[in-house]
């Protein structure tokens, strides 16, 4: 029997055109990029999808502030998130806008398929609606006459067609109950369920009181609610409505959809209420991050402190951004972006510790052994770190691999710092620079077992750092093709005798007056 190869199917949310992307969405971006690449290296087949939601009114009312039409006003903004995209150097497969044809196609298949099952009918919308959250919501949510966000509502009274989700509330309870990693991490899994415990009410999904969305099949008064058609976009990516073709059969149902906290009703209730309906099979996990301040202050255009992905890569790096990004907040928390933490990060974890452990390893290799590989020994203090260093050891490989399906980025790296750090400790330890007079061998030993040490840290952070860590293989003249985590085995460790090229700084320190 063959084994097919595994895949991995990994979106983010499509972001609303009406803004432009700040340091929120390059946060949701990065780390659906970092496990995209993870996947890959660990050998799977990944689709990697990102994009724009570009219906709906709140769209529609950006478009005319900006005295455009909708359409050519999208056009113009989702080239801001397709250039963030680049700038973040995102390794998605796809870029779906949910104005694309394919995209209508499929959203109206699934609204199709809904009604089929029984569970549309038409009514009457009498409400509040918040536009800046494309919500609808109950007298009873309402705080001091707001959104529970803090978004403005408006009252709405128009002909709507629903959806019958209170006939899903038990259905959904059993769902998550089956399955307790559906939605991560599990404090917000707990939310999820006491709200659907709490009730659920038949869900409005059409509007007619404007027209910039997709219409509703066979009755054309009617464009469907915009979160209706959003989430579609998960799907069409996937090939639907062709159920037959071979991208729906190898990537659905998701492995992932990453989310902020604040679409996770959406994404952990609606979502699976319609697939349910739908008879389509549900994304395996959905999980909820955290959310960014800046400086302790909540982002806003009014404070001036939005802050844009291309500034922070011009000013510190990409894969400082993107380290910084995965290593400060334990994934799921909430994190406050500061120059001083980002200056602190950096210097600590990159430039002192991996860099410093590069920039000491190779320089002795090029002084003092020719530029070549240095010859092993295989003393026991060797052994002792490379079993440290080598994620080959099964359970280790597995452990990364395990907390990289639950988003646990940050103890990933942690383990990566600390190889580092102890291979640091060790060249402190075996002091080379002495060795160099007292026992040639030894020094050639401790620095083979050293840089390969580097290697295997090299390979482990291409995901999080990418150029960095192209950089770092290509010093220990790692070929292309040997960089994927089967290379982490001893059998591919640095041959001796292999031409180095010449070594240059990776990671910079940055003084906090520049940041
Ligand atoms: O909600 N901290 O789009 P959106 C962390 N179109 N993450 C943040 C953030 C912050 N301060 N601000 C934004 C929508 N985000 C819908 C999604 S999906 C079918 C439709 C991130 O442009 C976070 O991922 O408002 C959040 O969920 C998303 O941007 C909201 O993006």
């Amino acid at each position: 029997m063959g084994m097919a190869q595994k895949t991995y199917y990994i979106t983010t949310p499509i972001y609303y055109v009406n803004d432009k992307p700040h340091l929120g969405h390059a946060y949701t971006s990065v780390a659906c990029d970092v496990l995209a690449r993870f996947m890959r290296l660990d050998g799977r087949r990944v689709k990697f999808l990102t994009g724009t939601d570009e219906h709906g009114q709140k769209v529609e009312k950006s478009a005319a502030n900006a005295g455009m039409p909708p359409q050519q006003f999208t056009d113009e903004v989702s080239e801001h998130f397709r250039h963030m995209a680049s700038v973040l150097g995102l390794s998605n497969d796809d870029f779906i806008r949910t104005t694309e044809p394919r995209h209508i196609k499929a959203a109206q298949a699934l609204w199709q398929r809904l009604d089929a099952a029984g569970d549309i009918y038409l009514g009457g919308y009498a409400g509040w609606y918040s536009v800046r959250d494309e919500a609808f919501y109950q007298e009873s949510e309402l705080v001091n006459g707001k959104a529970p966000t803090g978004a403005e509502v408006e009252w709405v009274e128009e002909p709507s067609y629903f959806f019958k989700l209170s006939a899903y509330q038990e259905k959904l309870l059993k769902f998550y109950d089956e399955n307790p990693g559906a939605i991560l991490p599990e404090s917000r899994r707990n939310e999820v369920i006491s709200f659907v415990k709490g009730g659920l009410r038949d869900l409005s999904i059409s509007r007619t009181t404007f027209t910039w969305g997709i219409p509703v099949p066979g009755d054309e008064k009617h464009i469907m609610y915009v979160w209706l058609d959003a989430l579609t976009n998960y799907l069409t990516a996937a090939g639907f409505p062709d159920t037959d073709s071979p991208d729906y059969n190898s990537f659905w149902p998701a492995d992932l959809h990453m989310v902020g906290k604040d679409i996770l009703r959406f994404h952990a209730v609606y979502w699976p209420a319609f697939l349910m309906s739908a008879n389509l099979p549900l994304p395996r996990r959905v999980f909820a991050h955290g959310w960014w301040t800046i400086e302790g202050e909540k982002m806003s255009k009014s404070l001036g402190n939005v802050v844009a992905p291309d500034h922070l890569v011009e000013k510190y790096g990409l894969d400082q951004t993107r380290y910084f990004l995965l290593r400060e907040v334990p994934f799921g928390q909430d994190g406050n972006f500061s120059r001083q933490a980002m200056a602190e990060r950096i210097n600590s974890d990159l430039a002192n510790n991996i860099g410093n452990l590069a920039q000491r390893t190779l320089s002795m290799i090029a002084k003092h052994c020719g530029g070549r590989v240095p010859t092993p020994l295989h003393r026991p203090q060797d052994n002792e770190l490379l079993e440290k260093a080598q994620v080959t050891r099964p359970t280790s490989l597995d452990d990364a691999r395990e907390q990289m399906l639950r988003c646990k980025f940050h103890e990933v790296l942690q383990a990566i710092l600390a190889m580092s750090s102890a291979a640091n400790e060790f060249i402190d330890r075996e002091a080379p620079w002495t060795q160099k007079k007292t026992d040639p061998a030894a020094m050639e030993a401790t620095l083979h077992t050293l840089a390969e040490v580097i290697r295997c840290i090299g390979i482990m952070l291409q995901p999080f750092v990418p150029d960095s860590a192209d950089k770092l293989l290509n010093q220990l003249a790692v070929g292309k093709d040997a960089r994927s985590f089967e290379h982490l085995k001893p059998e591919h460790a640095l041959q001796p005798g292999t031409e180095l090229p010449r070594p240059e700084g990776i990671f910079p320190r940055i003084t906090l007056e520049a940041a």
